[in-house]
């Protein structure tokens, strides 16, 4: 991309869409010279961020996450608050399923003007995708949307990565929990600064209180993530627009919580430090699988192998003392 990178930290800071657009998409480039630029874009943003609410939003498929974030996001701008959707799902570039944060299951916000949504980018690893929304998170706080909203899939992996660069994770269940709780994973519970179940309409009531109910239980027999708080369990509805402002005073309390005890810049800082390893990790794998000298001797060495002539330390030594070479 020819690139002008000046403009671009103008326009951002400014919160042109236009290069908001071109920002973001620097940013999802996989090409080599626009890692340099999104890089060095990035270094000079990295000072205007930091101010948002940055809250995770996962459950499981149709759930009703990107409808209660289109809810959300309304009632946040409707109160001069400006809105930013990012989303996590590597598996859309395998599947082909549904893109997470897909503007068409927002339709108020993706014609609010206080409001940004993108979509899950559909290319790579969980750890290329957790690169780009996090990089992209720096580029929209950068343009002074004070809430940021993540959405990702209530399955495998991606939670974790969105759990770790968010302050707020928030978790959606359905009504009828008999059974849905027995499916929940106690490592989501762990997770959770809040259970919010949705769907708390149309008769559903009685058994949306049952679930919450049930989830408080359930709760309370696990560890709690901060010491200091006690995960709130709330019933919505998403399409009705039910429940929303006490999801956020929830959301308000925790961040007054992280202020006064000062763990907000910490865990930020913690996150920051996690990431980089992250980083340099999956760099260094990328490294490994495309350095020439190690395929050619991976080849040897496995047929060795194969033949009962070497044992896997001793592959493993050629392999590294070639990549360090
Ligand atoms: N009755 C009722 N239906 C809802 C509510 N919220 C969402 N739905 C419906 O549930 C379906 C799935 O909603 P989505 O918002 O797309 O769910 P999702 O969790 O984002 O789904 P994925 O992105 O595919 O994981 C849609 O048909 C919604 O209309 C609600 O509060 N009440
Ligand atoms: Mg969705």
């Amino acid at each position: 991309m020819d690139f002008d990178l000046d403009a671009c930290v103008e326009g951002v800071l400014a919160a042109d869409r236009t290069w908001l657009g071109r920002a973001v998409t620097l940013v999802e480039s996989t090409r080599p010279d626009d890692r340099v630029s999104a890089t060095e874009l990035l270094n000079w943003l990295l000072p205007h961020t930091g101010g948002a609410r940055r809250v995770g939003i996962t459950g499981v498929p149709g759930v009703g996450k990107s409808t209660f974030i289109d809810a959300l996001g309304t009632y946040l701008t409707s109160q001069d608050h400006r809105v930013a959707v990012l989303a996590v799902d590597p598996s859309s570039s395998v599947s082909g399923g549904s893109i997470l944060g897909d503007k068409t299951r927002m339709p108020n916000l993706a014609i609010d003007d206080a409001a940004y949504i993108r979509p899950s980018p559909s290319s790579g690893s969980l750890g290329g995708v957790t690169r780009t929304t996090r990089e992209t998170m720096t580029v929209v706080e950068a343009a002074g949307f004070d809430v940021v909203l993540v959405e990702t899939v209530g399955v495998g992996q991606s939670e974790i990565a969105v759990a770790d660069m968010v302050d707020f994770f928030l978790v959606m269940m359905l009504p009828g929990a008999g059974d849905e709780l027995q499916g929940i994973k106690k490592g989501v519970l762990e997770l959770a600064d809040a259970l919010v179940v949705n769907k708390a309409d149309g008769g559903n009531e009685i058994a949306a209180q049952r679930a919450v109910r049930d989830y408080r239980a359930a709760l309370a027999m696990t560890a709690p993530a901060n010491p200091n708080w006690v995960p709130p369990v709330l019933a919505v509805s998403a399409i009705e627009g039910t429940g929303l402002d006490q999801v956020w005073e929830q959301v308000q309390a925790y961040y007054r919580v992280l202020t006064d005890s000062g763990e907000l810049a910490d865990r930020r800082a913690d996150q920051q430090v996690r990431w980089m390893w992250a980083m340099v990790e999956d760099r260094l794998r990328d490294r490994l699988r495309a350095s020439p000298e190690v395929a050619s001797l991976a080849n040897l060495l496995e047929q060795q192998m194969a033949a009962g002539q070497l044992a896997p330390a001793a592959a493993a030594d050629q392999i590294l003392t070639a990549f360090d070479e």
